[in-house]
């Protein structure tokens, strides 16, 4: 069984899709085993992005997600990392498959509604820093 962090961005949160969201994972039989509501620190979101620290789209990253409520989600399943990735379809709404969260609902790269994490090694890094009350 294998573990993935899942945020749905601010946008996502704005435009009520929370529902549709999760309701793509649960639909695969993933399960959705820790959830919350809440916004970010700046120093939690800088963390979370710092393989990007030094982007040109680094501060406008952070503005973004740390601007309104997110959905921080610990969601898991047989090769969860993959399979939730799939499910939101890549960074690019335009190039995502239509059938992906992104591709169906996304505008652009910038607010592409959710993030998932790349690799098991990363679920584990961003579930600690999401999720630092659990001790998991
Ligand atoms: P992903 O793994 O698909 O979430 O995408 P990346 O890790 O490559 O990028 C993380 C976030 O950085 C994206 F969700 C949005 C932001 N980003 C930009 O704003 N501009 C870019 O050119 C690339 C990424």
């Amino acid at each position: 069984m294998e573990r993935t962090l899942v945020l749905i961005k601010p946008d996502g949160v704005k435009r009520q899709l929370i529902g549709e969201i999760i309701s793509f994972y649960e639909r695969k039989n993933l399960k959705i085993s820790y959830l919350k509501m809440i916004k970010a620190d700046r120093e939690v979101a800088e963390n979370h992005y710092i393989e990007h620290a030094g982007r040109d789209y680094f501060d406008k990253l952070i503005e973004y997600i740390t601007e309104d409520k997110i959905v921080a989600m610990i969601i898991e399943g047989e090769n969860a990392v993959k399979i939730v990735r799939k499910i939101n379809g890549v960074t690019d709404p335009l190039e995502a498959d239509m059938g992906s969260i992104r591709g169906k609902y996304g505008l652009s790269k910038q607010r592409n509604l959710v993030h998932a994490s790349d690799s098991i090694e990363s679920a584990e890094r961003e579930i600690s820093i999401w999720f630092s009350e659990l001790k998991l």
